[in-house]
């Protein structure tokens, strides 16, 4: 048996980074801890939108900022209209807010604008995730901004931001260069609420072994419109990679973090839209583009 780095419990999971391996209750102290670090360091107070889609990482994330008292937690859920999959969704999403004893906020896109995700994508020929990231953005900052809520937390994990800015840098697509520190700042003026990955320093297979440890209620299903995506394959290859040399992923991150503040960035110029108000690059923004069609 390994013991724990902390006391004389059975360790159940190895942080290589640290070097050290935890038993459940210094696991759960570790993974906190480093969700504080987020918080510290970007000043998180106030009222916290969380946007959970009752997967893994947004549920876990609302497990673990339910831990602290300076920040007052709003969970919501964007039901997309995925048939069953955004069912059994939304039920983990009651349960997981029943059993913290918080109130859920539901936006439901059929309900309010008559579309569901499958709809829109037929309509634009494929493409489902792109629309829906669209949509999600969308509806979260809405969400907080008519609510005066100071920030929307999402469960983005390390694992995750690494591999999609690696598959940017791969693509040549440089104007996600920002966006990958852990918190975007808001831009009120143009109708922005800052964005917060409380999850920014944890890994994939962190968020779950915290989920099983504390457990926390999430839908295992996976989206009938997800494809095999390039990222998939580079987080394989980065985890692999973090094995071998533990602690490499963070340093990448950390490294692109300082990238950002050190580069000065063309963002095109942001503008209101003419349709909704939000901000946008174009005369009317892609969400109200999406609406608009086939109206
Ligand atoms: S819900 Fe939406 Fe995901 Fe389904 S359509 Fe793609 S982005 S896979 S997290
Ligand atoms: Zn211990
Ligand atoms: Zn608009």
């Amino acid at each position: 048996m390994v013991g724990c780095s902390h006391c004389p419990e059975e360790a159940v999971f190895e942080v290589g980074w640290k070097g050290k391996n935890y038993c459940d209750t210094h696991f759960k102290r570790y993974f906190l801890g480093q969700v504080e670090k987020v918080l510290d360091k970007f000043e998180i107070e106030g009222k916290v939108a969380v946007a959970i889609s009752g997967g893994k990482d947004s549920m876990a994330c609302l497990h673990a900022l339910s831990h602290f008292d300076r920040i007052e937690i709003r969970p919501f859920h964007i039901d997309l209209g995925i048939g069953d999959y955004s069912k059994k969704s939304l039920e983990a999403a009651e349960d997981m807010c029943q059993e913290l004893g918080l109130n859920l906020d539901l936006i439901e896109l059929e309900g309010k604008y008559d579309r569901t995700i499958p709809e829109l994508s037929e309509e634009e020929s494929g493409k489902s995730c792109g629309i829906c990231g669209t949509v999600k953005r969308y509806l979260m900052n809405k969400y907080a901004y008519e609510n005066e809520l100071d920030h929307v937390a999402t469960g983005h994990n390390l694992s995750d931001e690494m591999a999609s800015t690696f598959n940017n840098l791969a693509n040549v697509y440089f104007t996600p260069l920002r966006g990958m520190k852990p918190m975007l700042e808001n831009r009120r003026e143009y109708g922005l609420v800052s964005r917060v990955k409380p999850l920014y320093y944890l890994k994939d297979k962190e968020a779950l072994v915290y989920s099983e440890i504390c457990n926390v209620i999430y839908y295992h299903g996976e989206c009938p419109l997800a494809t095999d995506s390039p990222t998939d394959e580079l987080k394989e290859w980065l985890h692999k990679l973090d094995s071998e040399r533990p602690g490499i992923l963070r340093n990448f991150a950390k490294s692109f973090m300082r990238l950002e503040d050190r580069t000065e960035l063309d963002h095109g110029e942001l503008k209101t839209c003419e349709r909704c108000g939000y901000a946008t690059s174009t005369k009317i923004c892609r969400f109200c583009r999406l609406m608009e069609r086939g109206a």
